[in-house]
C-alpha cells in the first residue's frame, strides 16, 4: 500500500527563527526580540535578528526547495510584523512580504501551508497579559481574519498554532523560552484553556474568510511505543500516550482532546479542573472546532510495558542509546534519542483516537554538519535517521492508518531558539556569516524519496 497518491511531502520552518530584518518595514517586536537581549538567555548569545535573512532571500530559499521537488512548504506568519502592536493598525509592508512568498512558492508549484502563530508573540500584547488576558482569545482570532482576508484567495491550508505545550510550557512555567517568566499552575491552566479558545475562533475566522479552507494544528507531545507486540504492552504505551500526570502540558490530551473531542479527559478536570476559568465547560464549544486534519509535531517517544496490574510503566531508555547529536561542543543540546517507532504507534494511536488524517508537521534531528573540502555537506546520520523514521511511517500507511503528509523539519539551519546557532537541522546547510547555502546529501536523499512517494525506502 504504502503512501497514499497524492501524499504531501514537505519541509517546515517558523518566522522567528529565519526570516531576520528584525528591524525592517515596520515589523513589531516581539516576546523573542526582547528575550535575546537578556544576557544569558541564549546559549551563544546569538538573536533572530538576521537569522537565515530569509526575508531577503525567500526566492532563493522558494528556488531550492523547488530544485528540491517539495510539494509543500510549511512556513509561520509572524504576528507582530503584520500587527506592529498585536492589534488595531495592520503593517501593509509586513503583508506584502507574505503575498510575495506565497507567490513564488505557488510559481514553483509548491502548496503553501501557513501556521499563524509559531511563538513570536506581539511584545505589545505581552505588557497586556498576554494570554492570561480573557481577551488574548479574541486578539488571536482578529489577528487571524487579518491573514484569512490577504492571503486566503491563495493560501488553503492553514495550521492554527504551533506546540502550545512549548509556548506554555517552556515559557511560562520553566523558563527556558520567551518570554522566560514562571508563573503557578492555576494562571498556566487559565493561560492554556485561552490558547485554546484563541484556536476555536482562529477557525471561525478562517473558515468565514477562506474558501476551501483545510484547518488543522500542530501540538506536540506525548509518544509512546509499547515494549513488545503483546495486547498488554500495546494496550500500556496507549495509556502512555494518552494520559494526565501532575506535567499536565506534557500530556498531549491536556490540550489534543479539548480541541478534537470538545472535552478534557476526566482525570485532568479532578487533578486541575478547579484552576479552569468559571466559563469553560461553555468555552469547549467554540474550543472543538471540526478540524480537517491533525497535525503533530514529532522527534521521539518513550517505551512503555505492561505494569502486570492494568496500568503502565515506563521503560527507562538502555544505556548508550542512539541519539541524534549537537553542534560545536556547547554541551548535550538536541541529542534527543533515535526513536523510530514513535512515527508508528504515534500516528497509529492518534488516528484511532482524533479520526483524522494525520499530517506529521515536524520530524528531523540536529545533526554534526560541515562543509567539507570537497563543498558539500555529508550527513549520512540525517539520512539514516530520515530512512528508519520514514520507514515507520509508511508501515502506520500501510496498516490504515491515513497518513496525509510529512513535513521536514528544517527547510534551512536556523535559529533554533534558546540554543540559537549551536544546533543544525536542516535539509539545506546555512552558513550564518555570509548566508551561504549548500544542499545537504540528505536534501537531495529527500528528493529521492519524493520523487518514489517513499517507495525505495
Ligand atoms: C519545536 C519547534 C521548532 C524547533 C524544532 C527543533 O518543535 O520546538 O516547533 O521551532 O526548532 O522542533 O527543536
Amino acid at each position: 500500500m504504502g503512501f497514499k497518491k497524492g501524499f504531501i511531502w514537505g519541509g517546515a520552518s517558523a518566522s522567528y527563527q529565519i526570516e531576520g530584518a528584525a528591524y525592517e518595514d515596520g515589523r513589531g517586536m516581539s516576546v523573542w526580540d526582547m528575550f535575546c537581549k537578556q544576557p544569558g538567555r541564549i546559549t551563544d548569545g546569538s538573536s533572530g535578528d538576521v537569522a537565515c535573512d530569509h526575508y531577503h532571500r525567500y526566492q532563493e530559499d522558494v528556488d531550492i526547495m523547488r530544485e528540491l521537488e517539495f510539494k509543500a512548504y510549511r512556513f509561520s506568519v509572524a504576528w507582530p510584523r503584520v500587527l506592529p502592536e498585536g492589534g488595531g493598525k495592520i503593517n501593509e509592508k509586513g503583508l506584502d512580504f507574505y503575498d510575495r512568498l506565497v507567490d513564488a512558492l505557488l510559481k514553483a508549484n509548491i502548496t503553501p501551508y501557513a501556521t499563524l502563530f509559531h511563538w513570536d508573540y506581539p511584545y505589545a500584547l505581552f505588557r497586556r497579559g498576554a494570554w492570561l488576558n480573557p481577551d488574548s482569545p479574541k486578539w488571536f482570532a482578529d489577528y487571524a481574519e487579518v491573514v484569512a482576508k490577504r492571503l486566503g484567495d491563495r493560501v488553503k491550508n492553514f495550521f492554527t498554532l504551533n506546540e502550545p505545550q512549548c509556548f506554555i510550557g517552556i515559557s511560562y512555567d520553566s523558563t527556558e523560552h520567551a518570554p522566560g517568566i514562571s508563573f503557578p499552575v492555576w494562571d498556566t491552566i487559565t493561560m492554556m484553556h485561552h490558547v485554546m479558545m484563541g484556536h476555536g475562533l482562529a477557525v471561525k475566522a478562517l473558515r468565514g474568510n477562506v474558501k476551501d479552507a483545510q484547518i488543522g494544528f500542530a501540538p506536540c507531545n506525548g509518544t509512546f511505543y509499547p515494549a513488545t507486540n503483546s495486547p498488554g504492552d500495546i494496550d500500556a504505551a496507549r495509556q502512555a500516550c494518552f494520559d494526565t500526570t501532575e506535567s499536565w502540558t506534557w500530556c498531549l490530551t491536556s490540550v489534543s482532546d479539548p480541541v478534537m473531542l470538545g472535552t478534557y479527559p476526566e482525570k485532568f478536570i479532578k487533578m486541575f479542573g478547579k484552576y479552569l476559568p468559571a466559563s469553560w465547560e461553555k468555552d469547549l464549544e467554540t474550543i472543538h472546532q471540526p478540524l480537517d486534519f491533525y497535525g503533530q509535531n514529532i522527534y521521539n517517544g518513550s517505551c512503555a510495558a505492561s505494569d502486570g496490574n492494568g496500568g503502565y510503566k515506563i521503560i527507562p531508555r538502555a544505556p548508550g542509546y542512539a541519539c541524534t547529536n549537537a553542534v560545536n561542543g556547547l554541551g548535550n543540546l538536541s541529542k534527543w534519542p533515535v526513536t523510530p517507532e514513535c512515527l508508528y504507534w504515534g500516528p497509529k494511536f492518534l488516528y484511532e483516537r482524533y479520526g483524522k488524517p494525520i499530517y506529521i508537521t515536524e520530524n528531523g534531528c540536529s545533526c554534526h554538519d560541515v562543509i567539507s573540502l570537497d563543498g558539500k555537506v555529508h550527513d549520512p546520520n540525517r539520512i539514516d535517521f530520515l530512512n528508519r523514521y520514514l520507514l515507520a511511517l509508511r508501515r502506520a500507511a500501510d496498516d490504515g492508518v491515513d497518513v496525509g503528509g510529512y513535513f521536514h523539519w528544517c527547510v534551512t539551519d536556523n535559529f533554533e531558539w534558546a540554543k540559537g546557532y549551536t544546533d543544525r537541522f536542516g535539509l539545506i546547510y546555512c552558513d550564518f556569516t555570509t548566508q551561504q547555502r549548500v544542499i545537504k546529501d540528505s536534501g537531495y536523499w529527500y528528493r529521492e524519496v519524493i520523487r518514489a512517494n517513499g517507495e525505495n525506502l
